[in-house]
């Protein structure tokens, strides 16, 4: 069966290979993205298209197509496997070169779709909310690799989150290099407290979220709770009345404890919920469709 892309082509999962010459494998130089689709609707496509194509400028690294067409790609993925629901990767390399450092060495970027079925957490996880654990690790400043660029340089995070498992967390929260809150491992952070909610901005250093803009703007437009972007520290978020971090993968999901501190009852609490279900209703029906009739079998 045809199941992913790579340059142009559609391979088996076995025979879906890259060089062991890739810069992308030798540096982590490249980009990527995770995407969702429900319901055979790709979730915020163009966002997460815009994003992608702007991490590469950001590394100098040009994918050479357009937009609409990495879009068409990224849909045919989907379409090839005829999922419904699926997990969308697009990994966007410097491509094939040399053993050095030079960029310039590597002649066209290797662009690889990979459309799978996606992992759900267990329902359980919202409804009893996770662990999270302050890393030792800080996210890396706007001085280094910009946090802003989702670049395969994930290192930093993967150790972040290793470090939480190991203390029985589920996810890791990261802080910048001045001490305040930026983001967790794959995921962005929010609280509320006295009927405000509370998130860092982009300039804070994390990665602009897709979920975290969507969550904005349901807390804005559909709930009508004022967010702020607002720098904040660790305590602030163990005084909150609820926590919770939002991504592609976790949707919405609860802090039940932070470095072992309860938030509030230790629970997901109202607007979490909330917002978990406003979520899930708004990404199944607003998506880009990728079949003509919606009616495909999984
Ligand atoms: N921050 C970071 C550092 C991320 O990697 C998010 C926030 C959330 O962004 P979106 O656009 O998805 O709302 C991410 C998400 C995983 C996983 O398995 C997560 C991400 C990438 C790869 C794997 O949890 N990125």
């Amino acid at each position: 069966m045809i199941k992913i892309y790579i340059d142009g082509k559609w391979f088996d999962r076995e025979q879906a290979k890259v060089s062991v010459f890739d810069h992308g494998l030798l540096y982590g130089d490249g980009v990527f993205e995770g995407i969702r689709a429900y319901n055979g609707r790709i979730f915020k496509l163009h966002e997460h298209v815009e994003r992608l194509f702007g991490s590469a400028k950001a590394i100098m690294l040009d994918i050479g197509m357009s937009h609409e067409q990495m879009e068409k790609i990224i849909m045919q993925a989907v379409k090839n496997n005829n999922l419904k629901d699926a997990y969308i990767r697009v990994l966007v390399t410097r491509g094939f070169g040399d053993l050095g450092l030079d960029m310039r060495k590597c002649k066209k970027p290797t662009i690889v779709v990979i459309a799978d079925r996606i992992e759900l957490f267990p329902e359980f996880v919202y409804e009893q909310g996770i662990k999270l654990v302050t890393s030792s690790l800080r996210r890396t400043p706007h001085q280094c690799l910009s946090p802003n660029i989702k670049s395969l340089n994930y290192l930093n995070n993967i150790l972040a989150r290793a470090e939480a498992a190991r203390a029985g967390a589920q996810e890791a929260l990261l802080l910048n290099m001045e001490g305040y809150v930026a983001e967790c491992s794959g995921d962005n952070i929010f609280y509320l407290k006295k009927g405000l909610v509370k998130t860092p901005p982009v300039w804070a250093g994390i990665l602009p979220g897709v979920t975290r803009q969507t969550v904005i703007d349901l807390l804005r437009d559909q709930l009508k709770i004022t967010v702020a972007e607002d720098l904040f520290t660790v305590p602030d978020l163990y005084q909150a009345e609820e926590v919770f971090v939002t991504g592609t993968g976790a949707e919405i999901i609860g802090v039940a404890e932070i470095d072992e501190r309860k938030i509030k009852t230790g629970k997901p609490g109202k607007l979490t919920k909330d917002l978990t279900r406003l979520y899930r209703e708004y990404a199944s029906t607003n998506g880009t469709l990728v079949y003509e009739t919606n009616s495909v079998l999984r």
